[in-house]
Formats: structure tokens, C-alpha cells, sequence
């Protein structure tokens, strides 16, 4: 088959796949975002749709206070007698979960807590028994020294009573290579194979296999491993790893897994971060060969427009440690979308910032930003903008601590970045009413030089009496994975950080680059 790669493009790290009957569903680590879990559907495993997400509600995940990294890691999606199950750390907040639902669009459970099995990368496989086996990686994110790694281990569970129902046991946990982890379990043939990720989600990222007769072990090891891994290649798909296993359409096999695009002269930025990709398998001598990862981008340009002319937001948009309705909402006033501020910014934990991922290495939002909304105010939103108006307006964000904006406040405009505890500005005023603000994301030009190590350029832009006026060309590496290392992705979108702000329209428009 020829598949699209990225086949999920923008932040989607950490796939995990089930085939039920024709059906396809994916599911995504979403860390401090909410909703969190989308849940993607496809029948030819090239086409795919966002069809819901497992945690839409509070309680779900201990979101509220997460530190960034915590929240939703690395989602098993499994089926079983009549039930979907999504196996989950809501790292450094609940620890183990699984959501159930019968729809995999929803709704999905609260999340059962499962005590004794305290980890990460919870994987699920059922014998011919029925019997659950729970198989994860033996890092502690809630109670224990984080430091530590206690390899990959398994425990049978009980899924009613939401516990395992012995001690963890060790099981097969790679060559050597650091950081064990991301198991599945899964039987076929004559085998239950182990599968697992190993060497960090860098790039010494791999995947390594090991067989049995038993779902429990004891697992042998493939000689052949790892039997993926793009390090010290020159693949433009790096840090692959992080797999699972399908049955594709005309019944062959396929790997989805985790890749990054990086970028630069030297390829060391990776915008996106880490973005679902998928890569064909054969099984020889009783062991699945993988073959390597393809680009292979959609062809054209894909657009994203949106006029809030509906009751209920877009389900792409997604917000940070809260719901987006929290403090966004189109029913205020129709046609228009309203952020209530709390007096949070760009710079808080939990800012009124509404994004979506970036899906193109090249693209360029926009939005017409009001701030002298004439709306009723929230009581707590007029209080703190008292005097000194509303204001917001667009951002590209990897963390609390990296991001770049360009927001309105009255008359005056404000191009601001910032990175760790660096932060610069640069201000102009403009004539009042309602202004057309952009950000645009270019591909450096290639060649050689200090100019063109970067993953990309972010401009931070206005339409002002009719004329594009640039305010600030930022270096985009400090909004890369590699450097805000913060397990996301590149989300942009809009915000209000005082009072309450209108947008009329957000549009972005992206494309790979030729
Ligand atoms: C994920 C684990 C990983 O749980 O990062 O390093 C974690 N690899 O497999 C978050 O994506």
C-alpha cells in the first residue's frame, strides 16, 4: 500500500491502533491539552477523521494542576467482547487508567484507577481465557523517583475490580538500549510476541520484538533487533519508534509509530514534535520485517476556516489544563467566537489560550482580533481590565515557557516572544477597531551557514490599513521539540490574556514545502 507519512500530521505522538471488523482507530498522547485522546477513524488506514476524544469532561484526568510533561501518556487502543479500552498514565496526576466506551466516539468512561501496576505505556491483551494482561514500562511518574526504570514488566488485572491481581512480574525488556518501553502484546500464529520501543524517544528511538508461547513469557529475544530505527541515517523521518501493529485492508501488516521531521542544515529542529506515521510489514520466519519510513506528504495544501457560526467549537481546537468551553464560546454571540480572560497569560499554566496542532511545516494563520468588544463583561474579566481595556490575539505555543504572539490592546500592538526565562518585545500603535493579525511559519532557505540551521522562521504580522506590516522574524527553533523537549507539539491558535476579546474568523492555510 502507499500511505500519506505523515499519516497524522502536527503533534500526535505515541499511536496506538485497532482494526475492529473494516474499522480503524487511532489514538494520541495529549499530555496537558484538553480534550484529551482524540480518537481518529479510518476504513483504508489512509483516510482518517477525528471522530471524538476519551476525556471530554472533568474528573476524567487530573488535569488542572498537571506539571507540563504530565497528563495523557502514550494511549493503548484495544477491543474486546463488545468493548473498546483505552489503557493510559495520566502521568504525574492519577497514574494507571482505563476509559471503556462502546462507541469509540464516546462517551468514554471516567477512568478507572489500576492499582499495582504503576508505570507507563500500559498496554492490555486478553488470553483465551479471558484473562488481562496489563504489560507496561516500570517508570514511575506519581509516587516514585522518576530517575529510575524498573524495565518492562506485566501484571494480570482485574478491569472490574481495577487492580492487578499479583506483583509485578519482569518480562523481556529489549537489548540493552535505555528506556524500555511502549510494550504491546499481541498473539499471532504460533506466538504472543512482545513488542517495545527502546533507546528514548530521540533519536536513538527503536523497536524491538521478542516471541513466546506464553502471553507471560518467558519472551526470545529477535535476533534480528532492533527491527526499526532511523538513527544515524539519513531518513528524514527520525526518532521512529514507539510502534504498534495492524492488519491493513487487503491483509497485509503495517507499523504506526512516532516519527519527527527535523530540520535545518545540521537537522536538529523538529517544529511539529512528535507526529504519527505509519510504514508497511511483512512476517518472515515467524518475525515481522519493517521496512523503513517513507516520507511522503499529501499532496496540496490543506486550509482550516472557521467562523464560529456553530453552537458547539470545532473539535481540532484544544486548550491548555482546562476545557476550551471553560472560557471560550461561539453561543455568546453567533458568528463570532468570545475568550474571557481571567487575568491568566501566555506565560500561566493555564492561559485563555484556544490552538490548534500545526499540520504543515509552512503555515500561516490568521484572525480578525476585536478588543473593543462592546459585550457585557464577565464580572471577574471587567474587574481586572479595569481601565486598561481587553487584550489578545494570536499565538504559536509549545509550553508556558516558549511561545510567540502578537496581540491587540486597544491601539497598541505587541509582537512579543518568549523563550525560557528570556523574553523580548516590540510594540506599535495602530488605528482603532477591530485588525487582521497573522503568524506565519516559513521554511528556512537551504544551504549552508549559521542562517540556515533553523527549523523554520515565525513572522508575527498585522494587516494595517491594507499593508502587511511585520513586527518581529523569529528564529523557530525555540519553538521545536528539541528545545522546549516538553512532549507536545507546536499548537497555535488565539487568546485572551485580559477582558473579554472577539474574533470574527480564524483561518490557517499550510503546505509541505517543495
Ligand atoms: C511515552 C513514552 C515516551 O509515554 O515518552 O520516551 C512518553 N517515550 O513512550 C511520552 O510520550
Amino acid at each position: 500500500m502507499n500511505f500519506p507519512n505523515p499519516l497524522i500530521p502536527g503533534f500526535n505522538p505515541d499511536p496506538s491502533i485497532v482494526k475492529v471488523g473494516e474499522d480503524y482507530y487511532l489514538a494520541t498522547s495529549t499530555f496537558e491539552y484538553l480534550p484529551g485522546i482524540p480518537i481518529y477513524h479510518s476504513t483504508d488506514l489512509v483516510n482518517w477523521d477525528r471522530i471524538g476524544h476519551v476525556v471530554d469532561r472533568e474528573g476524567q484526568l487530573d488535569s488542572t494542576d498537571v506539571p507540563t510533561l504530565g497528563g495523557a501518556w502514550a494511549p493503548t487502543i484495544r477491543f474486546h467482547d463488545g468493548l473498546f479500552y483505552v489503557a493510559v498514565t495520566d502521568a504525574m496526576a492519577r497514574g494507571t487508567l482505563v476509559f471503556t466506551a462502546e462507541n469509540p466516539s464516546g462517551p468514554w468512561s471516567d477512568g478507572l484507577v489500576i492499582e499495582g501496576a504503576i508505570g507507563i505505556d500500559q498496554d492490555l491483551a486478553w488470553d483465551e481465557d479471558g484473562t488481562a494482561y496489563m504489560t507496561y514500562s516500570g517508570l514511575d511518574t506519581v509516587t516514585g523517583n522518576i530517575g529510575e526504570h524498573g524495565g518492562i514488566l506485566q501484571v494480570r488485572v482485574d478491569l472490574e475490580a481495577g487492580k492487578a491481581v499479583e506483583e509485578p512480574r519482569s518480562v523481556w525488556s529489549g537489548t540493552g538500549l535505555m528506556f524500555p518501553e511502549a510494550p504491546h502484546l499481541y498473539r499471532h500464529g504460533d506466538y504472543w510476541y512482545l513488542m517495545i520501543a527502546e533507546g528514548g524517544t530521540e533519536r536513538g528511538h527503536s523497536v524491538s520484538i521478542a516471541r513466546g508461547t506464553s502471553p507471560a513469557g518467558p519472551f526470545e529475544g529477535n535476533p534480528a533487533n532492533p527491527i526499526l530505527s532511523a538513527r544515524s541515517t539519513e531518513r528524514p523521518i527520525q526518532n521512529t519508534g514507539h510502534g504498534d501493529l495492524v492488519q491493513t485492508p487487503d491483509g497485509g501488516w503495517a507499523m504506526v509509530l512516532l516519527g519527527m521531521r527535523p530540520k535545518g542544515m545540521t537537522r536538529a529542529f523538529s517544529a511539529l514534535g512528535r507526529e504519527t506515521f505509519i510504514t508497511p510489514v511483512t512476517w518472515e520466519d515467524g518475525w515481522p520485517v519493517v521496512e523503513p519510513v517513507i516520507l511522503n506528504p499529501r499532496p496540496g495544501s490543506g486550509k482550516f476556516e472557521d467562523h464560529f457560526a456553530d453552537s458547539e467549537l470545532d473539535g481540532g481546537w484544544i486548550a491548555v489544563r482546562r476545557f476550551p468551553g471553560t472560557f471560550a464560546s461561539t453561543e455568546k454571540n453567533p458568528g463570532r467566537l468570545t475568550l474571557v480572560s481571567d487575568g491568566t497569560g501566555l506565560d500561566d499554566p493555564r492561559p485563555s489560550f484556544l490552538g490548534r496542532r500545526q499540520r504543515y511545516q509552512v503555515e500561516t494563520i490568521s484572525a480578525l482580533v476585536d478588543t473593543g468588544s462592546s459585550e457585557e463583561l464577565d464580572p471577574l474579566a471587567a474587574e481586572e481590565s479595569a481601565g486598561k481595556g481587553n487584550a489578545g490575539g494570536l499565538a504559536v505555543r509549545y509550553d508556558e515557557a516558549h511561545h510567540y504572539s502578537i496581540e491587540l490592546n486597544g491601539t497598541t500592538l505587541t509582537a512579543r516572544a518568549r523563550i525560557s526565562s528570556i523574553e523580548q518585545s516590540w510594540t506599535r500603535q495602530v488605528p482603532a477597531g477591530p485588525l487582521e493579525l497573522r503568524i506565519e511559519t516559513r521554511q528556512p532557505e537551504s544551504g549552508a551557514g549559521f542562517g540556515h540551521l533553523s527549523s523554520d522562521t515565525i513572522a508575527l504580522q498585522a494587516v494595517v490599513d491594507g499593508e502587511l506590516l511585520t513586527l518581529a522574524e523569529l528564529d523557530g527553533r525555540y519553538l521545536s521539540a528539541e528545545t522546549a523537549a516538553s512532549f507536545t507539539g507546536r499548537v497555535s491558535g488565539v487568546f485572551a490574556s485580559r477582558g473579554t476579546v472577539t474574533f470574527d474568523w480564524f483561518r490557517s492555510e499550510g503546505r509541505e514545502p517543495h
